[in-house]
């Protein structure tokens, strides 16, 4: 004997209806005609379920919030600048939750549609008031902050700069993010270092020309 098996959930109803998608299997005839009248009550038009009633649904609704909330974090890109003055480099120390209180480099994300020679234009100027000329690409690297409330994934874009004037000094214009900026002898660089730039050190990392 043959039987139409249904699905249970009556949102994917008409999906399942398809004649494709028709299961046909041995039930006895008492399960059958209880499948036949529960099949007929399900067509009725107040148990049919419109795909604009579905989209609409607080349950659908809820679904796709979870899904945005459970999406993982995507990698965001910086910009770090090895500005250099002489036989030194400028750094700062790190008032912001990754990196605080280590000295780093002035960096900042790029914005979209930006290249990293405008953005570290941008970024050494809102961080220090300082004009930087000569940007060549240093290296690029991918860092991980997994330790933090919210974990970050950075894409770093390393350049090199120097001042387009010599006599400029740097100023702390960004306070909140950093405790003031100065000048450091690479082979005498302030402790402790921000963990990325330390490993770069470490592993024989050198911004000046050699
Ligand atoms: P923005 O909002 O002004 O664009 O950014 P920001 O607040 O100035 O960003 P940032 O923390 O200075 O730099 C962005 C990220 O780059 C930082 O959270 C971690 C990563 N990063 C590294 N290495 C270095 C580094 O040597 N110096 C700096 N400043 N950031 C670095 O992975
Ligand atoms: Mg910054």
């Amino acid at each position: 004997m043959a039987a139409i098996v249904w699905p249970i959930n009556n949102t994917t109803i008409i999906h399942k209806l398809l004649p494709s998608k028709l299961h046909t299997i041995s039930y006895p005839s008492s399960l059958i005609s209880y499948t036949l009248s529960f099949f007929s009550h399900l067509l009725t038009s107040s148990n049919m379920v419109s795909a604009a009633e579905q989209i609409n649904s607080p349950t659908l609704a809820k679904a796709n919030e979870d899904d945005h909330v459970a999406a993982p974090p995507s990698p965001q890109v910086a910009v770090a600048i090895c500005l250099l003055r002489d036989k030194r480099i400028l750094m700062g120390r790190r008032l912001v939750s990754i990196g605080n209180s280590k000295y780093s480099l002035p960096s900042g994300h790029l914005e979209f549609g930006e290249n990293f020679e405008e953005c570290a234009i941008r970024e050494i100027k809102e961080e220090t008031g300082l004009d930087i000329g000569k940007i060549e690409f240093l290296k690029v690297t991918n860092n991980l902050f997994m330790d933090q409330p919210k974990p970050a994934d950075y894409v770093v874009v390393f350049v090199r700069a120097v001042l387009t004037d010599p006599t400029q000094t740097p100023l702390n214009l960004e306070p909140e993010k950093c405790d003031g900026w100065d000048w450091y002898e690479w082979d005498n660089l302030p402790q402790p270092l921000f963990g990325p730039i330390k490993k770069m050190v470490m592993d024989g990392f050198n911004p000046f020309p050699q």
